[in-house]
Order: C-alpha cells, then structure tokens, then sequence
C-alpha cells in the first residue's frame, strides 16, 4: 500500500461533479420552484418498484455527470463480468454469482467450464421436498412426534437474511410451526431460544458455508447436547433434529448430520448474498416452497432491470449514483434506512451487513490506499417510531443524513384509519426534509424571535421514496436484489473490492489466542499489550464458576 489512489478522482466526470457541487445546488425549494414537473419528472417507475429521486440536492446537469461517471467507470462491463461468471471477487479467486440463484430453469451461467444452473435448481427440488414433508407433518421427530419448531443456529451472513425474510414476510408464514434463530456465542441466545420448547417437537437447521464457524460449531454442540438429553443419549435422533445448509460436506458428516440431509451450496455465494440459496430453508420452511419461488422471481426481476435498463432509468444504477454524490460530494457519512413497514423492522440490520461487510473497504482492487471515502453507515429503524426518537437530528443536527423511506400502498393488515396515518407520515417526513420551515414562516406564526431560531427547519436534506403495491415475497427479493446492486454499483465505481471480509479475521486470529488464556486453569501469562493483559487477568479474578 504505496500511494494513493487518484484514478477515480481524476476522472474527466468526477472533476465535472466536483465543479458542479462547488458552484452550488440551489436549495431544494428553489429546485422545485424553478422546475414545476420536478415532483414527477425524477421518478422512475421499474420491474414494480417506484422511485422518486426528487428530493435529492441535483440539477439536470448532476444527474447527466453522475451518469457520466458510471460510464466513464465501465461499470456495464462490471454488470456483464459478474452475470457472466467472471471471478471478480479477486481476492479470493471466485465469482460472484448471487444472480445465478434466482435463474429460471433454462439459463446458463458457466463457472469453470460447468453450467451451474441445474445444479441451483436441483438443491431447491431438495428443499421444496423436504419443506413439503415437514410442513404436511410427514417428517417427524426420532419419537414419532410431529416437528413444531425449527431453529436455524447460523451468523453473519448465515443468520441475518433468514431471521430478516422470517420478520418480513411472517405474514405469509405457517402460524403452526414456530421459528427462532440462534446465532450469538452468548449462552443467552440459545437458552432463550429453547427455554419453552420441547426437544421432541424441534428441528436444528445448521447454516454455516464453511461449517468451520465457531459461534455456530459452538452452538450446534450445545443443541446436540440438548437434544440428545431428552432421548438418553441416543446418537440416532440427530438424523431426525438435524439438518445441514453447507458448502462442506465432510465436515457435517463429521458432525454426525446425515449428509441426505445436507442442503449444498457453492463458493461463488457469498454468504451476505446468500439468503435465497439453501441458507434459506428457514425461510422457505415458514413461507412455503410457493412463496420461496415468487421471492427468487422477485430477485430475478430486478436482476434483469440492473443487466439490461439504460443507466438513465435502471434503478440501482441511479440509487447507487445518488449514494456516491452524498457520500462522496457532500461528506454524507450515513443513510438511514427507514421503512414505514412494521414486517421490515430487521431490513436496516440486514442491509447493515449488505453494505458495510461489502464496500467498507480502504483499499482499490490494486491494492492501492483511496483518496476518498467509500461505504457510508448504515443504519434505521422502522416509521414512524424513529419519528419519536431519532429524527430531531435528521431534521435539525449538524449533519447531513441522506435517507431511503420505504412504504407500501396496500397494508397487509387493514386496521381502520392505520394505514392512511402511516403513510401521511412518511409522505410528510420526506417533505419536512426538503423543503423545511424557514425564519420568516416560523415568525410568521407568531413565535418570539428568541424562540425563532429554535424552530426553523433549513430543509434541504435529501432523500429517496421507494414504494412498491405491498409487502410480498417476490416484492421483497426486488427489494433486496436492489439494494445488492446498488452496492455492486458503488463498489464498482470506487473500485474496490465488494465481494471479500478481510476486516472480519484479525479479530478472530485474536479470539482463538486470547480463549486459552481465559479457560486455562493455571494462570497464564498473557503476552499482549498492558491493556489487554490487564483485561484479561481482571476477568480471571472476576469470573466465578458456578
Ligand atoms: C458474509 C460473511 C460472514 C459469514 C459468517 C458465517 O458475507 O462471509 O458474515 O456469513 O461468518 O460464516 P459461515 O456460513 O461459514 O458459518
């Protein structure tokens, strides 16, 4: 890591947007003023999903220079290397084919000389038998018992899709069988877990791509332990409580999980992509194999709109510009994410990983230090509750925080006046942040100018309204298959690396050294920095064993 990456800032369309954000952006209200069909004109309408891009601080001229940009990055020759199976995830030498998961039938994708959509389509035949014999209650528990409860132990990218698809679509889920997922080393999470649950009644899913994972070995064995104490023992009900969704057959086998019950999946998936491969039993278990495909078609959707539309009306296209203007233009260092959908509570937390695991990155594909800022912060909460907490300072602190509302024509549950209110507030969220309430309409109402200054609202802040007919499975995989490529987008466009975690791994190498330390019977001695070392042995004294 030498010097500084420039390549990206001295791009003819870079120093344009520069040039073009320093000569100022009028204030939104005046944007709005001087174009009248501004509401109507930067919107776009695509495989089901509509995008309203107005309130965003850009002219005419921006949006043509940002487009410049993804041109002038080549990124439709990124778009076509990962359809087509390139190993783009450099790094790790793989390709990155989320996309062939959610392939019709008759597609070809070739990886290494080998067609792999058969093979996707044959682990979902897989699943599809199997969620169908435990759901029609044909599967059933070592002692003849009916299976009731399905706990999927998996994390990071193992976890976080199913427990967001489980929440999000619960809707559409079987009200008989019960779900949970147990993902943190913390005992509380598996406790919690099973506390009222009958082991006879329960089915392990064991999602892990490696099956090297050490939260989820950790607990997987503390499951088994569980199981095996209701059934004195005997090794023989694990083919019956256990199931495996992994790319490493041997060590499930090892495991003691019959491998006839393994789900497989390959190395081009990444595991933040993986929440419509086998990693999904979870979810296919709740919703059924019928709304599984209609999520994968919705996926599918917007994965041909991002391959094939002009840049000009492809929406992740245009999300993933707009991102990069805030971020990098106008130093924006979050997004907030904020449904007002109470099923997407988890969809922030999952497009946390998305995200920040993706293109929180300091380095170019060459290995080269950027001299710009990359993956902003993520973060959200579902309308209109964040409404109540966070937003003052959306609405009135120093920063600046582009936001994404997400809504819904249709509700899924029609309560009264309920719907109606919710989406009045989402409409009038987005309106407050552009257009805002200035000095002379707050004195206007009579306020005392000491009072003034505390009331005026400088509007002006940006954000996205996406909205889409209701919440349902297909619309769901459009949503997360856009968010996907808005983060192929920008990764492209700065060059870097999306598809690999190295951040992830220094902090395990230090676990595994430290877990001796703690458990080892005579006192050790640590060989770390003073602070940790004093932490350590702080720990020692402090933890009493039961
Ligand atoms: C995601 C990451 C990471 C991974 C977990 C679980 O992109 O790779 O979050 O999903 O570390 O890994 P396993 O599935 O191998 O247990």
């Amino acid at each position: 890591m030498t010097s500084k990456n420039n390549q990206l800032t001295s791009k003819q369309a870079w120093k344009a947007l520069a040039a073009n954000q320093k000569n100022g952006i009028p204030h939104l209200r005046d944007l709005f003023t001087k174009d009248p069909k501004r509401g109507e004109k930067m919107t776009l309408e695509a495989a089901g999903l509509f995008l309203d891009y107005s309130k965003n601080r850009i002219t005419d001229e921006t949006f043509r220079l940002l487009l410049n940009l993804a041109t002038e990055s080549g990124l439709k020759d990124h778009i076509d290397a990962m359809f087509n199976g390139e190993k783009i995830n450099i790094t790790e030498n793989r390709s990155v084919l989320h996309v062939a998961l959610r392939a019709p039938k008759n597609a070809s994708i070739i990886v290494d000389g080998v067609n792999v959509v058969p093979q996707v389509h044959e682990v979902l035949e897989k699943m599809t038998d199997f969620a169908d014999r435990l759901r029609s209650g044909s599967w059933k528990g070592y002692s003849g018992k009916r299976i009731r409860n399905i706990i999927n132990i998996g994390i990071g990218g193992s976890d976080l899709g199913p427990v967001m698809a489980y929440e999000a679509l619960k809707y559409y889920c079987d009200r008989s069988l019960t779900f949970r997922f147990v993902s943190n080393i913390d005992g509380t999470d598996f406790a919690e877990a099973v506390i009222d649950l009958n082991s006879e009644e329960t089915l392990f899913i064991v999602s892990s791509k490696t099956f090297t994972t050490i939260e989820t070995m950790t607990n997987a064995l503390t499951a088994r332990d569980w199981l095996l104490k209701a059934f004195k023992g005997d090794d023989k009900a694990i083919a019956k409580h256990f199931v495996a969704v992994s790319t490493n057959a041997a060590l499930v086998e090892k495991f003691g999980i019959d491998t006839a019950n393994m789900f497989g999946f390959w190395d081009w998936v990444g595991g933040r992509y993986s929440m419509d491969s086998a990693i999904g039993l979870a979810t296919m278990l709740a919703i059924g194999p019928r709304n599984f495909r209609a999520m994968l078609d919705g996926f599918h959707q917007m994965d041909e709109h991002f391959r094939t539309a002009p840049f000009e009306s492809n929406l992740p296209v245009i999300m993933g510009l707009l991102g990069i203007w805030n971020t990098n233009f106008y130093g924006a260092e979050t997004v907030a994410v904020l449904p007002y959908e109470q099923y997407l509570k988890r969809f922030p937390a999952y497009l946390q990983q998305l995200t920040m695991e993706s293109n929180g990155k300091h380095v170019t594909l060459d290995g080269v230090e950027v001299d710009y800022q990359t993956s902003p912060i993520y973060w959200g909460e579902p309308g209109t509750n964040g409404q109540h907490s966070f937003y003052q300072l959306i609405h009135q602190g120093t920063r600046l925080i582009p936001c994404d509302f997400i809504a819904f024509a249709e509700p899924l549950n029609n309560i009264g006046r309920h719907h109606d209110i919710l989406m009045a507030n989402v409409f009038a969220q987005a309106e407050a942040l552009a257009f805002g309430k200035t000095p002379e309409q707050v004195r206007s109402e009579g306020v005392p100018e000491w009072l003034a200054p505390h009331k005026v609202f400088e509007g002006n802040r940006p954000s996205n309204t996406i909205m889409a007919q209701k919440l349902t499975p297909e619309v769901l995989g459009k949503l997360v298959a856009l968010y996907e490529h808005i983060v192929f987008t920008q990764g492209a466009i700065w060059n870097i690396g999306s598809f690999d975690q190295w951040g992830v791994e220094l902090g395990k190498v230090l676990a595994q050294r430290i877990i001796p330390e703690l458990e080892s019977k005579t006192e050790p001695e640590p060989r770390h920095d003073t602070s940790t070392n004093n932490l350590i042995r702080r720990y020692r004294k402090q933890r009493r064993s039961e």
